[in-house]
């Protein structure tokens, strides 16, 4: 099996807070640039990686072991197929430095994401949650001292042109990755 360091395709990360655009970016980034697209909170439920249920925040608890388990294969596996892998999650902490190459921290105007979390039927706590983190940047605090702050980028993701543009940015940044890599 190839060894991940010497990958010759790209992995990125899209991470953010929730509604801020993540899946629909990772989405076209997977379509465009040929990438595979792992959505992280869809192999959380698939694989149900839980480990017991909170009852005060009503959330499961994350089974980070089982979780980084399944991944590592899905890398390991896309690395030997010489595939680039783009991965979505709304945190960033829990994943080894080793896996990506960019980290994009999506950002979105409160009130965009306000009406982006009512049309997703967040309760008024879960809302208010979710747009004070994004106000207070915590996922972009968490990046930058999760990884290299040369591999993050902040980008805005209020409307379908910001969203065309992160895609073609990363695409000419990927290009240059392989260059440089290959
Ligand atoms: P996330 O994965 O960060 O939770 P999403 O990709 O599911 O967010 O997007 C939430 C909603 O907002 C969805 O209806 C698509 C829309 N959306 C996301 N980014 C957008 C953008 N840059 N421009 C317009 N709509 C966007």
């Amino acid at each position: 099996m190839a060894d991940e360091t010497e990958r010759r395709r790209p992995n990125i990360l899209v991470t953010g807070t929730p509604g801020v655009g993540k899946t629909a970016t990772a989405a076209m980034l997977a379509e465009r640039l040929g990438l595979q697209h792992i959505n992280v909170g869809d192999i959380i439920k698939q694989h149900k990686c839980y480990d017991g249920h909170d009852d005060a925040l009503d959330t499961h608890i994350l089974d980070e072991d089982k979780l980084l388990d399944l991944m590592e294969a899905m890398f390991q596996k896309c690395a030997a197929d010489n595939i680039g892998i783009v991965a979505d999650y709304h945190s960033c902490e829990l994943f080894p430095e080793r896996w990506f190459d960019l980290i994009l921290v999506l950002r979105a105007n409160t009130t965009i994401l306000f009406d982006r979390l009512t049309e997703r039927g967040y309760n008024d706590n879960k809302r208010s949650e979710n747009m004070e983190a994004e106000i207070m940047q915590v996922v972009l605090d968490e990046a930058r001292e999760s990884y290299d702050v040369d591999i993050v980028q902040e980008l805005p993701s209020n409307t379908k042109e910001d969203m065309e543009a992160n895609v073609e940015r990363c695409r000419a940044w990927a290009e240059q990755w392989v260059k440089d890599n290959t």
